[in-house]
Protein backbone atom coordinates (compact mmCIF):
# COMPACT_ATOMS: atom_id res chain seq x y z
CA UNK A 1 0.00 0.00 0.00
CA UNK A 2 1.58 3.20 -0.77
CA UNK A 3 2.20 5.71 1.83
CA UNK A 4 -0.30 8.56 2.56
CA UNK A 5 0.41 11.94 1.59
CA UNK A 6 0.40 14.89 4.44
CA UNK A 7 0.09 18.12 3.37
CA UNK A 8 0.63 21.41 4.85
CA UNK A 9 -2.08 23.61 6.35
CA UNK A 10 -2.29 27.10 5.07
CA UNK A 11 -4.39 29.45 5.92
CA UNK A 12 -7.35 26.75 6.20
CA UNK A 13 -6.35 24.76 3.31
CA UNK A 14 -4.39 21.46 2.84
CA UNK A 15 -1.98 22.22 0.39
CA UNK A 16 1.51 21.06 -1.33
CA UNK A 17 4.74 22.53 -0.87
CA UNK A 18 5.14 25.24 -3.34
CA UNK A 19 8.32 23.04 -4.95
CA UNK A 20 6.18 19.79 -4.96
CA UNK A 21 8.95 18.23 -2.90
CA UNK A 22 8.33 15.65 -0.47
CA UNK A 23 10.26 13.54 2.50
CA UNK A 24 9.07 9.73 3.66
CA UNK A 25 8.67 10.24 7.34
CA UNK A 26 10.75 6.36 8.41
CA UNK A 27 9.47 4.28 11.29
CA UNK A 28 12.83 4.25 14.14
CA UNK A 29 12.19 0.81 14.86
CA UNK A 30 11.83 -0.80 11.35
CA UNK A 31 12.70 1.74 8.37
CA UNK A 32 11.27 -0.39 6.16
CA UNK A 33 7.66 1.10 7.31
CA UNK A 34 7.43 4.35 5.65
CA UNK A 35 4.47 6.10 7.91
CA UNK A 36 4.04 9.14 5.51
CA UNK A 37 5.05 11.21 3.12
CA UNK A 38 5.53 14.48 3.96
CA UNK A 39 5.93 18.32 2.65
CA UNK A 40 9.51 19.50 1.81
CA UNK A 41 8.93 23.14 2.51
CA UNK A 42 10.87 26.15 2.41
CA UNK A 43 10.71 29.83 2.48
CA UNK A 44 8.06 30.57 0.23
CA UNK A 45 5.34 27.80 1.94
CA UNK A 46 6.86 29.92 5.03
CA UNK A 47 5.71 32.87 3.40
CA UNK A 48 2.42 31.52 2.39
CA UNK A 49 1.60 30.55 6.47
CA UNK A 50 3.13 33.86 8.14
CA UNK A 51 0.77 35.92 5.65
CA UNK A 52 -2.23 33.42 6.62
CA UNK A 53 -1.61 33.60 10.47
CA UNK A 54 -1.15 37.68 10.19
CA UNK A 55 -4.61 37.91 8.37
CA UNK A 56 -6.20 35.58 10.83
CA UNK A 57 -4.69 37.54 13.80
CA UNK A 58 -7.11 40.51 13.23
CA UNK A 59 -10.24 38.16 14.16
CA UNK A 60 -8.88 35.78 16.52
CA UNK A 61 -7.30 38.33 18.66
CA UNK A 62 -10.96 39.42 19.23
CA UNK A 63 -12.63 37.07 19.77
CA UNK A 64 -13.17 36.47 23.86
CA UNK A 65 -10.37 34.39 25.41
CA UNK A 66 -13.38 32.49 27.29
CA UNK A 67 -14.33 31.54 23.49
CA UNK A 68 -11.08 30.66 22.35
CA UNK A 69 -10.70 28.63 25.47
CA UNK A 70 -13.50 26.66 24.33
CA UNK A 71 -12.15 25.49 21.31
CA UNK A 72 -8.74 24.32 23.06
CA UNK A 73 -10.95 22.69 25.52
CA UNK A 74 -13.02 20.55 23.05
CA UNK A 75 -9.46 19.72 21.54
CA UNK A 76 -8.73 18.40 24.42
CA UNK A 77 -11.30 16.21 24.89
CA UNK A 78 -11.03 14.83 20.82
CA UNK A 79 -7.57 14.02 21.86
CA UNK A 80 -8.60 12.10 24.74
CA UNK A 81 -10.91 10.35 22.31
CA UNK A 82 -8.46 9.37 19.66
CA UNK A 83 -5.77 8.93 22.61
CA UNK A 84 -5.09 5.54 21.48
CA UNK A 85 -4.44 5.99 17.86
CA UNK A 86 -2.60 9.50 18.12
CA UNK A 87 -0.07 6.81 20.85
CA UNK A 88 0.15 4.25 18.17
CA UNK A 89 1.09 6.67 15.50
CA UNK A 90 3.28 8.37 17.81
CA UNK A 91 5.36 4.82 18.75
CA UNK A 92 5.28 4.14 14.59
CA UNK A 93 7.38 7.39 13.85
CA UNK A 94 8.88 8.79 16.88
CA UNK A 95 10.16 4.99 18.61
CA UNK A 96 8.97 5.73 22.64
CA UNK A 97 7.15 2.34 24.00
CA UNK A 98 3.21 2.79 23.92
CA UNK A 99 3.33 3.60 27.71
CA UNK A 100 5.23 6.72 27.15
CA UNK A 101 3.59 7.91 23.89
CA UNK A 102 0.11 7.64 25.52
CA UNK A 103 1.45 10.04 28.49
CA UNK A 104 2.62 12.06 25.31
CA UNK A 105 -0.80 12.22 23.94
CA UNK A 106 -2.07 12.93 27.81
CA UNK A 107 0.27 15.71 28.22
CA UNK A 108 -1.45 17.41 25.29
CA UNK A 109 -4.92 17.13 26.86
CA UNK A 110 -3.44 18.23 30.56
CA UNK A 111 -2.02 21.17 28.87
CA UNK A 112 -5.30 22.22 26.87
CA UNK A 113 -7.50 21.56 29.95
CA UNK A 114 -5.28 24.13 31.77
CA UNK A 115 -5.19 26.61 29.24
CA UNK A 116 -8.75 26.31 28.99
CA UNK A 117 -9.08 27.43 32.09
CA UNK A 118 -6.79 30.48 31.57
CA UNK A 119 -9.29 31.47 28.96
CA UNK A 120 -10.88 33.01 31.97
CA UNK A 121 -8.53 33.88 33.84
CA UNK A 122 -5.16 35.95 32.00
CA UNK A 123 -5.38 38.11 35.05
CA UNK A 124 -4.21 41.30 34.26
CA UNK A 125 -4.02 44.01 37.48
CA UNK A 126 -5.76 47.14 38.64
CA UNK A 127 -3.70 49.80 40.53
CA UNK A 128 -4.28 53.06 42.24
CA UNK A 129 -3.46 56.19 40.23
CA UNK A 130 -1.26 58.75 41.77
CA UNK A 131 -4.02 61.57 40.73
CA UNK A 132 -7.22 61.91 41.74
CA UNK A 133 -9.99 60.20 39.06
CA UNK A 134 -7.96 58.61 36.97
CA UNK A 135 -7.79 54.84 36.72
CA UNK A 136 -4.86 52.68 36.08
CA UNK A 137 -4.55 49.10 34.84
CA UNK A 138 -2.31 46.43 33.03
CA UNK A 139 -3.36 44.07 30.69
CA UNK A 140 -2.30 41.27 28.60
CA UNK A 141 -2.27 41.88 24.66
CA UNK A 142 -1.20 38.84 22.59
CA UNK A 143 1.88 39.32 20.43
CA UNK A 144 0.73 38.83 17.24
CA UNK A 145 2.37 35.71 14.84
CA UNK A 146 4.00 32.83 17.05
CA UNK A 147 6.63 30.57 15.07
CA UNK A 148 7.41 27.46 16.78
CA UNK A 149 10.00 24.74 15.86
CA UNK A 150 9.39 22.05 17.91
CA UNK A 151 11.55 18.55 18.52
CA UNK A 152 10.94 15.15 17.96
CA UNK A 153 11.30 13.23 21.98
CA UNK A 154 7.64 14.74 22.65
CA UNK A 155 6.39 15.71 19.03
CA UNK A 156 2.79 15.95 20.48
CA UNK A 157 3.30 17.43 24.31
CA UNK A 158 5.53 19.80 23.59
CA UNK A 159 3.88 21.66 20.20
CA UNK A 160 0.75 21.68 23.08
CA UNK A 161 2.87 23.68 25.22
CA UNK A 162 3.96 25.99 22.28
CA UNK A 163 0.33 26.37 20.53
CA UNK A 164 -2.21 26.00 23.11
CA UNK A 165 -1.14 29.17 25.85
CA UNK A 166 -0.31 31.24 22.12
CA UNK A 167 -4.27 30.22 20.95
CA UNK A 168 -5.74 30.94 24.62
CA UNK A 169 -3.82 34.29 24.61
CA UNK A 170 -5.06 35.67 20.93
CA UNK A 171 -2.01 35.00 19.25
CA UNK A 172 -1.69 32.77 15.80
CA UNK A 173 0.52 30.51 15.06
CA UNK A 174 2.90 29.10 12.37
CA UNK A 175 4.44 25.80 13.44
CA UNK A 176 7.20 23.26 12.05
CA UNK A 177 7.40 19.91 13.62
CA UNK A 178 10.69 18.08 13.63
CA UNK A 179 11.18 16.70 10.44
CA UNK A 180 11.69 13.01 12.27
CA UNK A 181 8.13 13.29 13.55
CA UNK A 182 5.81 15.33 12.28
CA UNK A 183 2.88 13.21 12.03
CA UNK A 184 2.05 13.82 15.84
CA UNK A 185 1.99 17.20 15.19
CA UNK A 186 0.24 16.75 12.07
CA UNK A 187 -2.22 14.79 14.32
CA UNK A 188 -2.22 17.69 17.38
CA UNK A 189 -2.98 20.59 14.57
CA UNK A 190 -5.83 18.73 12.77
CA UNK A 191 -7.45 17.86 16.12
CA UNK A 192 -7.14 21.98 16.73
CA UNK A 193 -8.98 22.11 13.06
CA UNK A 194 -12.02 19.78 14.03
CA UNK A 195 -12.44 21.25 17.67
CA UNK A 196 -13.24 24.56 15.57
CA UNK A 197 -10.21 26.61 15.09
CA UNK A 198 -10.60 29.19 12.48
CA UNK A 199 -9.03 29.33 9.24
CA UNK A 200 -5.32 30.40 9.02
CA UNK A 201 -4.89 30.73 13.13
CA UNK A 202 -2.70 27.71 13.59
CA UNK A 203 -0.57 27.11 9.85
CA UNK A 204 1.79 23.77 9.81
CA UNK A 205 4.74 23.60 7.34
CA UNK A 206 6.60 20.40 7.56
CA UNK A 207 10.28 20.24 6.40
CA UNK A 208 14.00 20.63 7.62
CA UNK A 209 15.65 23.09 9.96
CA UNK A 210 17.72 25.28 7.29
CA UNK A 211 15.30 25.20 4.58
CA UNK A 212 11.78 25.76 6.78
CA UNK A 213 12.92 26.81 9.96
CA UNK A 214 15.17 29.57 9.60
CA UNK A 215 12.68 31.56 7.66
CA UNK A 216 10.09 31.39 10.48
CA UNK A 217 13.28 32.96 12.50
CA UNK A 218 14.13 35.47 10.06
CA UNK A 219 10.31 36.37 9.23
CA UNK A 220 9.75 40.03 9.80
CA UNK A 221 5.96 39.40 10.27
CA UNK A 222 6.80 36.56 12.59
CA UNK A 223 6.60 38.44 16.28
CA UNK A 224 8.04 35.71 19.07
CA UNK A 225 9.65 32.43 18.59
CA UNK A 226 9.37 29.32 20.68
CA UNK A 227 12.08 26.86 20.20
CA UNK A 228 13.13 23.50 21.69
CA UNK A 229 16.20 21.37 20.76
CA UNK A 230 19.93 21.87 20.86
CA UNK A 231 21.98 24.47 22.54
CA UNK A 232 23.89 24.93 19.46
CA UNK A 233 20.86 25.41 16.93
CA UNK A 234 19.17 27.41 20.07
CA UNK A 235 22.12 29.65 20.21
CA UNK A 236 21.77 31.16 16.20
CA UNK A 237 17.74 31.02 16.53
CA UNK A 238 18.45 33.80 19.40
CA UNK A 239 21.04 35.43 17.12
CA UNK A 240 18.69 35.79 14.89
CA UNK A 241 15.70 36.77 16.92
CA UNK A 242 17.70 39.66 18.63
CA UNK A 243 18.15 41.30 15.56
CA UNK A 244 14.93 41.99 15.00
CA UNK A 245 14.40 42.57 18.92
CA UNK A 246 12.39 39.21 18.70
CA UNK A 247 11.18 37.69 21.70
CA UNK A 248 12.15 33.87 21.90
CA UNK A 249 12.13 31.15 23.87
CA UNK A 250 14.86 29.04 23.78
CA UNK A 251 14.19 25.40 25.53
CA UNK A 252 17.64 23.79 25.18
CA UNK A 253 19.93 20.56 26.52
CA UNK A 254 20.62 19.50 29.68
CA UNK A 255 23.12 17.14 31.72
CA UNK A 256 20.40 15.97 34.83
CA UNK A 257 21.80 13.91 37.50
CA UNK A 258 19.92 11.80 40.19
CA UNK A 259 22.28 12.26 43.65
CA UNK A 260 22.39 9.38 45.73
CA UNK A 261 22.97 9.54 49.60
CA UNK A 262 24.11 6.80 51.94
CA UNK A 263 20.40 7.14 53.68
CA UNK A 264 18.51 6.73 50.86
CA UNK A 265 15.97 4.41 49.67
CA UNK A 266 18.08 2.22 47.49
CA UNK A 267 15.34 -0.22 45.98
CA UNK A 268 13.12 3.64 45.39
CA UNK A 269 16.46 5.09 43.50
CA UNK A 270 17.41 2.25 41.77
CA UNK A 271 13.43 1.96 40.00
CA UNK A 272 14.08 6.02 39.54
CA UNK A 273 17.26 5.62 38.05
CA UNK A 274 15.97 2.93 35.26
CA UNK A 275 12.88 5.28 34.83
CA UNK A 276 15.00 8.70 34.52
CA UNK A 277 18.16 7.13 32.47
CA UNK A 278 16.48 5.03 29.97
CA UNK A 279 12.80 5.77 30.04
CA UNK A 280 12.30 7.44 25.82
CA UNK A 281 15.68 5.92 25.44
CA UNK A 282 17.42 8.72 26.93
CA UNK A 283 16.01 10.79 24.86
CA UNK A 284 14.54 13.88 26.99
CA UNK A 285 16.23 17.08 28.10
CA UNK A 286 15.22 15.65 31.50
CA UNK A 287 16.63 12.82 30.84
CA UNK A 288 19.04 11.72 34.29
CA UNK A 289 22.48 11.51 32.42
CA UNK A 290 24.26 11.34 35.42
CA UNK A 291 24.09 9.60 38.96
CA UNK A 292 26.31 10.59 42.01
CA UNK A 293 26.24 8.13 44.43
CA UNK A 294 27.80 8.48 48.02
CA UNK A 295 30.64 6.29 48.63
CA UNK A 296 29.33 3.81 51.01
CA UNK A 297 26.21 2.92 48.76
CA UNK A 298 28.12 3.15 45.57
CA UNK A 299 29.38 -0.16 44.85
CA UNK A 300 26.30 -1.85 45.83
CA UNK A 301 23.82 0.43 43.51
CA UNK A 302 26.41 0.09 40.90
CA UNK A 303 26.15 -3.63 40.82
CA UNK A 304 22.23 -3.72 41.08
CA UNK A 305 21.69 -0.85 38.57
CA UNK A 306 24.36 -2.88 36.36
CA UNK A 307 22.02 -5.89 36.62
CA UNK A 308 18.79 -4.62 36.08
CA UNK A 309 20.41 -2.04 32.67
CA UNK A 310 21.23 -5.66 31.11
CA UNK A 311 18.27 -6.87 31.61
CA UNK A 312 15.72 -4.05 30.03
CA UNK A 313 14.16 -5.39 26.91
CA UNK A 314 14.96 -3.08 24.06
CA UNK A 315 12.62 -3.59 20.82
CA UNK A 316 9.97 -1.89 18.74
CA UNK A 317 7.95 0.19 21.53
CA UNK A 318 4.31 -1.40 19.67
CA UNK A 319 5.17 -4.22 21.57
CA UNK A 320 3.45 -3.95 25.47
CA UNK A 321 6.17 -6.31 27.18
CA UNK A 322 9.14 -3.35 25.72
CA UNK A 323 10.90 -2.09 27.75
CA UNK A 324 13.42 0.33 25.76
CA UNK A 325 12.58 1.91 22.00
CA UNK A 326 15.08 2.75 19.24
CA UNK A 327 16.67 5.88 18.84
CA UNK A 328 15.21 8.37 16.49
CA UNK A 329 17.21 8.01 13.79
CA UNK A 330 21.16 6.64 12.74
CA UNK A 331 22.65 10.16 13.62
CA UNK A 332 21.48 10.15 17.14
CA UNK A 333 22.99 5.99 17.18
CA UNK A 334 25.88 7.36 16.02
CA UNK A 335 26.18 10.29 18.73
CA UNK A 336 25.33 7.29 21.71
CA UNK A 337 28.60 5.57 19.82
CA UNK A 338 30.81 8.73 19.54
CA UNK A 339 29.96 8.98 23.39
CA UNK A 340 30.53 5.59 24.48
CA UNK A 341 33.97 5.63 23.06
CA UNK A 342 34.97 8.84 24.45
CA UNK A 343 33.91 7.06 27.90
CA UNK A 344 36.31 4.28 27.51
CA UNK A 345 39.51 6.88 25.57
CA UNK A 346 38.85 8.55 28.95
CA UNK A 347 39.48 5.69 31.21
CA UNK A 348 35.36 5.44 32.38
CA UNK A 349 34.81 1.72 33.25
CA UNK A 350 32.19 0.77 30.34
CA UNK A 351 29.86 -1.87 33.23
CA UNK A 352 26.83 -2.82 30.91
CA UNK A 353 25.92 -2.16 27.01
CA UNK A 354 28.11 0.03 25.22
CA UNK A 355 26.74 -1.13 21.56
CA UNK A 356 24.35 -1.10 18.81
CA UNK A 357 22.06 -3.95 18.95
CA UNK A 358 22.11 -5.80 15.91
CA UNK A 359 19.75 -9.34 16.98
CA UNK A 360 17.53 -10.29 13.87
CA UNK A 361 14.56 -8.34 15.50
CA UNK A 362 16.74 -5.06 15.70
CA UNK A 363 18.31 -5.49 11.85
CA UNK A 364 16.24 -2.54 10.69
CA UNK A 365 15.96 -0.07 13.52
CA UNK A 366 18.20 1.74 15.86
CA UNK A 367 18.24 0.40 18.87
CA UNK A 368 21.32 0.93 21.23
CA UNK A 369 21.85 -1.24 24.42
CA UNK A 370 21.30 0.32 27.79
CA UNK A 371 25.02 1.80 29.14
CA UNK A 372 26.21 2.55 32.25
CA UNK A 373 29.66 3.67 32.92
CA UNK A 374 30.98 3.94 36.19
CA UNK A 375 33.92 5.27 38.27
CA UNK A 376 33.22 8.47 35.76
CA UNK A 377 35.38 11.95 36.46
CA UNK A 378 32.21 14.58 36.53
CA UNK A 379 34.37 16.66 34.76
CA UNK A 380 34.68 14.35 31.60
CA UNK A 381 33.28 14.46 28.83
CA UNK A 382 30.33 11.92 28.86
CA UNK A 383 29.68 13.52 32.58
CA UNK A 384 29.55 17.08 31.04
CA UNK A 385 27.84 16.74 27.66
CA UNK A 386 24.62 15.93 26.76
CA UNK A 387 24.23 12.64 24.52
CA UNK A 388 20.48 11.95 23.89
CA UNK A 389 20.64 8.38 24.47
CA UNK A 390 20.68 4.90 26.74
CA UNK A 391 23.54 6.10 28.21
CA UNK A 392 23.94 6.70 32.23
CA UNK A 393 27.14 7.97 34.25
CA UNK A 394 27.76 7.20 37.69
CA UNK A 395 29.88 10.09 39.37
CA UNK A 396 30.95 8.45 43.15
CA UNK A 397 31.20 11.23 46.01
CA UNK A 398 32.37 12.25 49.53
CA UNK A 399 29.41 13.58 51.20
CA UNK A 400 26.05 15.80 50.59
CA UNK A 401 28.28 18.67 49.70
CA UNK A 402 30.65 16.93 47.08
CA UNK A 403 27.55 15.85 45.47
CA UNK A 404 25.84 19.24 45.05
CA UNK A 405 28.80 20.49 43.52
CA UNK A 406 29.49 17.99 41.18
CA UNK A 407 25.73 18.12 40.11
CA UNK A 408 26.32 21.72 39.78
CA UNK A 409 29.44 21.34 37.70
CA UNK A 410 28.06 21.20 34.32
CA UNK A 411 27.20 24.15 31.75
CA UNK A 412 23.23 23.17 31.85
CA UNK A 413 20.54 22.97 34.49
CA UNK A 414 17.62 21.89 33.52
CA UNK A 415 16.42 19.08 36.03
CA UNK A 416 18.01 17.25 38.77
CA UNK A 417 17.23 15.03 41.87
CA UNK A 418 17.95 13.67 44.87
CA UNK A 419 17.23 10.96 46.86
CA UNK A 420 17.51 11.06 50.83
CA UNK A 421 15.73 10.68 54.19
CA UNK A 422 17.25 13.34 55.60
CA UNK A 423 14.66 16.46 55.44
CA UNK A 424 17.61 19.08 56.37
CA UNK A 425 19.48 17.66 53.40
CA UNK A 426 16.33 17.69 51.13
CA UNK A 427 15.45 20.80 51.62
CA UNK A 428 19.08 22.14 51.28
CA UNK A 429 18.70 20.22 47.77
CA UNK A 430 16.14 22.25 47.11
CA UNK A 431 17.72 25.45 47.53
CA UNK A 432 21.44 24.88 46.30
CA UNK A 433 20.70 22.53 43.33
CA UNK A 434 21.11 25.42 40.39
CA UNK A 435 18.61 24.53 37.96
CA UNK A 436 15.07 24.87 36.98
CA UNK A 437 13.33 21.57 38.05
CA UNK A 438 14.50 19.62 41.14
CA UNK A 439 12.83 16.24 42.77
CA UNK A 440 13.05 14.40 45.77
CA UNK A 441 12.63 11.48 46.04
CA UNK A 442 12.00 11.23 42.21
CA UNK A 443 13.27 10.73 38.77
CA UNK A 444 14.61 13.73 36.76
CA UNK A 445 11.49 13.16 34.17
CA UNK A 446 7.91 13.53 35.09
CA UNK A 447 7.14 17.11 35.04
CA UNK A 448 4.02 18.55 35.26
CA UNK A 449 1.94 21.04 32.80
CA UNK A 450 1.01 23.90 35.26
CA UNK A 451 4.52 24.28 36.50
CA UNK A 452 7.26 26.18 34.95
CA UNK A 453 9.57 23.78 32.95
CA UNK A 454 12.91 25.70 31.88
CA UNK A 455 16.14 25.57 33.23
CA UNK A 456 19.38 27.79 33.74
CA UNK A 457 23.01 28.36 31.68
CA UNK A 458 22.92 26.97 28.40
CA UNK A 459 19.41 25.20 28.87
CA UNK A 460 17.39 28.13 28.30
CA UNK A 461 17.60 32.03 28.14
CA UNK A 462 14.88 32.53 31.18
CA UNK A 463 11.78 32.02 29.95
CA UNK A 464 9.62 29.09 30.95
CA UNK A 465 6.94 26.47 29.31
CA UNK A 466 4.37 25.27 31.20
CA UNK A 467 2.12 27.62 33.61
CA UNK A 468 1.73 31.40 33.90
CA UNK A 469 5.38 31.35 32.74
CA UNK A 470 4.00 30.08 28.86
CA UNK A 471 1.03 33.02 29.59
CA UNK A 472 4.04 35.57 30.48
CA UNK A 473 5.49 34.58 26.90
CA UNK A 474 2.52 35.20 24.77
CA UNK A 475 1.47 38.05 25.74
CA UNK A 476 2.73 42.02 26.27
CA UNK A 477 2.03 43.78 29.47
CA UNK A 478 -0.15 47.19 28.61
CA UNK A 479 -0.37 49.76 30.77
CA UNK A 480 -3.92 51.76 30.36
CA UNK A 481 -4.68 55.04 32.42
CA UNK A 482 -8.41 56.29 31.99
CA UNK A 483 -8.50 60.02 33.07
CA UNK A 484 -12.07 61.16 34.22
CA UNK A 485 -11.55 64.15 36.73
CA UNK A 486 -12.41 66.47 32.90
CA UNK A 487 -9.28 68.35 33.52
CA UNK A 488 -5.41 68.02 32.34
CA UNK A 489 -3.38 66.30 34.67
CA UNK A 490 0.21 65.89 35.04
CA UNK A 491 1.76 63.04 36.53
CA UNK A 492 4.97 63.73 38.58
CA UNK A 493 4.38 67.91 38.03
CA UNK A 494 0.44 68.45 39.68
CA UNK A 495 2.11 67.53 42.78
CA UNK A 496 -0.27 69.68 44.70
C1 LIG B 1 11.70 17.18 27.07
O1 LIG B 1 12.40 16.20 27.20
O2 LIG B 1 12.03 18.10 26.31
O3 LIG B 1 9.34 16.18 32.32
C2 LIG B 1 10.39 17.34 27.71
C3 LIG B 1 9.36 15.38 31.41
C4 LIG B 1 8.32 15.48 30.32
C5 LIG B 1 8.70 16.51 29.32
C6 LIG B 1 10.09 16.34 28.76
N1 LIG B 1 7.05 15.80 30.90
O4 LIG B 1 10.22 14.51 31.33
Amino acid sequence: MAAKIYKNLIGGEWVESRSGQTYENLNPADTRDVIGVFQRSDKRDIDDAVAAAAQAFEKWRLVPAPKRAEIIYRAGQILLERKEEYARDMTREMGKVLKETRGDVQEAVDTAYYMAGEGRRLLGATTPSELPSKFAMAVRMPVGVCGMIAPWNFPMAIPSWKLLPALVCGNTCVIKPAEDTPLSTYNLVKTLTDAGLPKGVVNIVTGFGPDAGAPIVEHAKVNAISFTGSSEVGRTIGEVAARSFKPCSLEMGGKNAIIVLDDANLDLALEGVLWGAFGTTGQRCTAASRVIVQKGVYRQFADRLVYRAQRLKVGNGLDESVEVGPQINEQQVATTEKYVKIGKDEGAKLEAGGKALNKPEHAYGWFFEPTVFTDVDGKSRVAQEEIFGPVISMIPCENFDNAIEISNGVNYGLSSAIYTKDVNRAFRAMRDINAGITYINAPTIGAEVHLPFGGVKSTGNGHREGGLGAIDFYTQWKAIYVDYSDKLQRAQIDTE
